[in-house]
């Protein structure tokens, strides 16, 4: 392949959203919700952060949207479809306005020459689905993501090449409660989470078969949240424990959707712990051809992580950045006797406490080529901060900028030895919805003005990292 200021001919350069965090209209035209709709609700009423019933609005902007993204530049788009839009009730009667909007976006991008990328599933599951049995905690949801993943399938296939079947697999287990509507017994019951994985393994599984059996060319990936874990010390027992964290919160996704098949630290974990889960006959030969189909791996990086011992007696915990914005207190995740979370001395947080370590990229993307030999791109990385709308509609974004370069100079190095990188989509194309911190931390090349209490127009203003990001697209990734 011929390099260009040392990314590829046809390197995609573009950004990503996806589908609840941005679109609104969220029980318009026949949609109906999903659980998104109702968690973000419900923190809406408990926090006052900004819910997904307008988000961005991009359901009404997206013309505009995808004019500014061409004026960018430009030549990828990585958003997701939003099951409930298009089959309200998760399986049977499609909604012909949902199964429109979705040709007008990609027809629009495609006029501007943008290749549009696509994630089947962003934790959107369809509340008709949660309501009959409780989403990812039954069986069925195979079956159900199967005819949904056929269905959007069948009617993009002359359109779309790229296809992620699921978003941060590993996201959506370790943080189960959040990711999807619940019950409390789920919630507090640590052998579900494993078991829905399993599921989702299977799903994903089928969902990659359909893409090379029904679309022409089609190519199918997944993306994974990619954080390597660092040993706190040469300490032994601290290199074991990021060996550890590195085989239970990375390698165990990795080796389903590239091999089809479970590691072997982490199931003898499992089970020691008392969470095996169920596998049926026949489950690992449907993940054995879906990883046949698997053609690239998706990475969502923001961040490393460091890890020691795990602390004798300490129970699994999640970790929590801080949510204000101004630094202070992080709860490091604990996985009980295999690691347990601590700071890196050696990098900066952003204001969030997500350590920034643009070398911890090139370490994962080294990492998983040297292991998987199959192409990457970047699906997410970006930099979450409270951004300010100047009285002359200027946005002063230096941070972001200096961010993304760092990276971009990170996958340029990865590519130097030997990666091969597909694209680069940071999180986002324009301002949307946290999953943590309603809209109020921003992301996106492009301001959306509304605030958490006042969706306003949600007019759009270009921040200074739309105008330097042009630059870098125009020059191929040279001037950075
Ligand atoms: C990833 C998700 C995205 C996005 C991003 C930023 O994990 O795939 O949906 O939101 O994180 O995180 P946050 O919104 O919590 O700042």
């Amino acid at each position: 392949m011929k390099i260009v200021n040392s990314f590829p001919e046809g390197f995609m350069w573009g950004a990503a959203t996806s589908a609840y965090q941005c679109e609104g209209a969220a029980n318009e035209d026949g949609k109906k919700d999903n659980q998104q709709d109702v968690i973000n609700r419900e923190i809406h009423d408990e926090y006052g952060y900004a819910d997904a019933s307008v988000a961005s609005d991009h359901y009404h902007h997206y013309k505009e949207d995808v004019a500014l993204m061409a004026e960018m530049g430009f030549t990828s788009y990585r958003f997701s479809i939003n099951w409930a839009r298009v089959l309200p009730d998760g399986v049977g009667e499609p909604n012909p306005k949902g199964v429109e909007f979705y040709h007008n976006l990609i027809d629009e991008l495609k006029a501007h020459n943008i290749e549009p990328i696509v994630t089947m599933w962003h934790y959107d599951l369809p509340m008709a689905l949660v309501d009959k049995y409780g989403g990812w905690r039954d069986r069925q949801i195979i079956d159900d993501f199967e005819y949904f993943a056929r269905f959007i399938l069948e009617e993009y296939k002359d359109k779309v090449k790229y296809w992620l079947t699921i978003n941060e697999q590993s996201i959506v287990v370790n943080y189960m409660d959040r990711k999807n509507k619940i019950s409390m017994e789920d919630k507090y019951n640590p052998k579900f989470r494993y078991q829905a994985n399993h599921y989702m393994n299977l799903a994903h599984a089928k969902a990659a078969i359909a893409i090379h059996e029904i679309v022409p060319g089609g190519l199918c990936g997944a993306a994974l949240d990619m954080a390597p874990y660092y040993p706190h010390t040469c300490d032994p027992e601290d290199i074991m424990a990021a060996k550890n964290a590195n085989a239970f919160k990375n390698y165990f996704y990795m080796d389903a959707y590239f091999k089809g098949i479970y590691t072997d630290s982490v199931m003898a974990y499992l089970k020691r712990q008392g969470l095996d889960f169920e596998i049926m006959d026949g489950d690992m030969e449907i993940m054995k051809k879906g990883a046949e189909c698997f053609d690239f791996l998706g990475i969502n990086y923001y961040q490393s992580a460091c890890v020691k011992a795990a602390t004798p007696g300490l129970a699994r915990r999640s970790k929590q950045n801080n949510k204000t914005g101004k630094g202070g207190s992080v709860v490091y995740e604990v996985q009980p006797d295999l690691f347990e979370g601590c700071k890196n001395e050696f990098i900066g947080d952003t204001d969030f406490s997500m350590p920034i370590d643009p070398m911890g990229l090139q370490y994962v993307l080294e990492d998983i080529n040297d292991r998987y030999h199959k192409p990457m791109m970047i699906c997410e990385n970006g930099f979450g901060a409270y951004d300010v709308l100047e009285k002359d509609g200027s946005v002063h974004d230096e941070y972001r900028i200096a961010y993304i370069r760092e990276h971009i100079k990170a996958m340029k190095d990865a590519i130097a030895n030997g990666v091969e990188m597909i694209a680069y989509n940071p999180w986002s194309a324009f301002d949307l919805l946290s999953t943590s911190n309603g809209i109020a931390k921003r992301y996106g090349f492009i301001y959306v003005d509304r605030t958490d209490d006042d969706v306003k127009e949600c007019k759009r203003y270009k921040k200074d990292s739309f105008y330097w990001y042009k630059n870098v697209i125009a020059t191929n990734g040279k001037n950075l």
